[in-house]
């Protein structure tokens, strides 16, 4: 029989290198193919049914096919096994072989993390079809005879979302956790609170979120230092996350093995709080949830009843995240309300502080002791190394690289995420048609240049970077869509960045796969910003950040 059209376009695609994004360590392909039928069955022990069943969520929509969950591989039937194999343990807990015959596909791992990444890889030898949520017919569901050895390069692989400046929907939060884990990414920041917005409900403070989570209005275009002159969009904004909503990202999360860090922002970014509680501030005055952008003057006090509502707060959140590190933020506090305040500074002389930097430091150092007696560990903005880092304390590199390198001197781990590579809520191109951003530019190519231990580090201070992420701040960034196109392509590049073994990085072999992969990001209905010309090669060298 001849093959139909559709089923030639198959072949041809999987016949070539498979575009696997990010790029495994290694990858062998050979002749042939292996094809899921009707009568394909998933073979998997018992402590691998979660996976297995989750790989059916993944083959089932598109193909129509059932995938019924065997123990044993039945003779004269296609398989995708599942296993767990402890000779693995070199590949670490995230890493995992693939190997595929013309009678089946075998995923093999130390753990279960390793067998999860070898059914990403598996979603995307098969077409891209398989990405869609409904059957289709005329589809042949190959996967090219290969054979692949992967493991993650870093640790800390992860996406910053903000949800404080826009509420994202639960639902959006979701779907976004679902395409970290299809580019094998392991860590979703949640900035939570900001000076626009609280969104997370907190029992014993209920007004954080009957108050703060809610503004009157918001500022129509880019935000300037004229506000004088400002427009306002006259719409009331808001919207939290209730405890139950978190459990259940936080669950969606573990299963697709992502560690939610919560950030509850101090002492700056706080004026929503402080709506909500005016007791929190310096000044006595009413505030309400903050209409605009920038940097705020208006920050926590250093009281200790501040401090105790604090942690308060974090004691609810360390009961709904079971992550290691708490982010404390720690980022853009103005000193000006504490150095005007006269309760502010008694409290720097009891103290015995010499300055308003160091009462910052004395702050966060108040969160680290607290967050360590709870057996976590604080993470902040590396504005936190001013005035004395926090003994137990890592650092998040975002303005520029230094914080980090400082950091990693001194023992401490760090994240990086600096502007100049990772702040997916810059402009991605120069083209005019592009949507409102912040500023900045920050061109795929320039994410993908990206390399995460710094120039200069020792192999040992080297060691304490666990990894990178990119954040996407949401002030100019108002619904699930915008996102996805500030976020897409730039976080599959990346994935590249923290997945992929420096030496296989190639910016010409990722835009080929990227083309491939596009297409599975339709599939999916992600709004990611189509690469142009001006995307098509890597510069020599970057112009410098605006
Ligand atoms: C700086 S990054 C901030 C955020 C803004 C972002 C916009 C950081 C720790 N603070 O509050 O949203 O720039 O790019």
């Amino acid at each position: 029989m001849l093959p139909t059209l559709a089923a030639v376009a198959t072949l041809s695609l999987t016949q070539a290198e498979p575009a696997i994004l990010p790029e495994p360590k290694s990858v062998r392909v050979g002749e042939g193919m292996f094809e899921l039928r009707p009568d394909t069955v998933v073979v998997a022990p018992t402590d691998l049914r979660a996976k297995a069943e989750q790989l059916r969520g993944y083959l089932c929509p598109a193909t129509g096919f059932e995938f019924p969950i065997v123990g044993r591989r039945p003779r004269g039937k296609g398989a995708i096994v599942l296993a767990k194999d402890a000779k693995l343990a070199a590949l670490g807990g995230e890493g995992y072989r693939l190997a595929s015959t013309p009678s089946g596909v075998e995923i093999r791992a130390a753990a279960e993390a390793g067998v999860f990444y070898g059914m990403q890889t598996l979603r995307q030898l098969l077409p891209s079809d398989v990405f869609r949520q409904a059957p289709i017919a005329g589809v042949r569901w190959t996967v090219p005879v290969v054979a692949i050895e992967d493991r993650p390069r870093f640790a800390w692989r992860g996406s910053m979302i903000d949800s404080a400046r826009w509420f994202m929907p639960k639902e959006f939060v979701k779907k976004y956790l679902d395409l970290l884990a299809l580019h094998k990414l392991n860590t979703l920041h949640m900035h939570l609170t900001d000076d626009q917005g609280w969104r997370i409900e907190i029992k014993k403070y209920p007004k954080l979120t009957e108050v703060g989570a809610w503004r009157a209005q918001t500022l129509v275009g880019h935000y300037s230092e004229n506000l004088k002159e400002a427009k306002y969009d006259g719409q009331r904004h808001g919207g939290f996350y209730t405890q139950d909503d978190v459990r259940e990202i936080v669950a969606y999360a573990a299963a697709r093995h992502i560690t939610v860090v919560p950030e509850i922002e101090m002492p700056g970014h706080a004026q929503a709080a402080i709506a909500a509680y005016p007791e929190l501030g310096n000044t006595g005055r009413a505030l309400e949830v903050h209409p605009t952008w920038g940097v705020n003057e208006n920050v926590f006090n250093v009281n200790e009843n501040t401090i105790l509502f604090l942690q308060d707060v974090l004691t609810e959140v360390i009961a709904l995240f079971p992550s290691k590190f708490i982010h404390i933020g720690g980022d853009e506090c103005p000193k000006k309300q504490w150095r005007e305040s006269p309760v502010a500074q008694a409290r720097k002389q009891e103290l015995g502080l010499k300055d308003e930097d160091e009462l910052q430091s004395w702050f966060v150092r108040s969160m680290d002791t607290f967050l360590d007696g709870k057996g976590r560990r604080l993470i902040g903005w590396d504005e936190i190394l001013e005035g004395g880092l926090a003994e137990g304390a890592t650092v998040m590199s975002w303005r520029g690289i230094q914080g980090g390198v400082t950091a990693a001197k001194a023992g401490h781990d760090v994240v990086m995420s600096p502007t100049s590579h990772l702040y997916l809520d810059y402009r991605q191109s120069r083209d005019p048609g592009e949507p409102l951003a912040i500023g900045g530019f920050l061109p795929l190519a320039r994410v993908y240049s990206y390399e995460p231990i710094p120039a200069g580090l020792s192999d040992d201070e080297a060691k304490h970077v666990l990894g990178a992420q990119g954040n996407v701040w949401t002030e100019y960034i108002p619904t699930p869509k915008r996102f996805e196109y500030f976020a897409f392509p730039r976080l599959c590049a990346l994935a590249e960045v923290v997945w992929t073994p420096k030496e296989r990085k190639d910016y010409a072999r990722f835009l080929a796969a990227l083309k491939a992969h596009g297409k599975r990001l339709e599939a999916l209905d992600v709004n990611y910003r189509r690469p142009t010309d001006a995307d098509a090669t890597m510069p020599d060298r970057f112009e410098e950040e605006e």
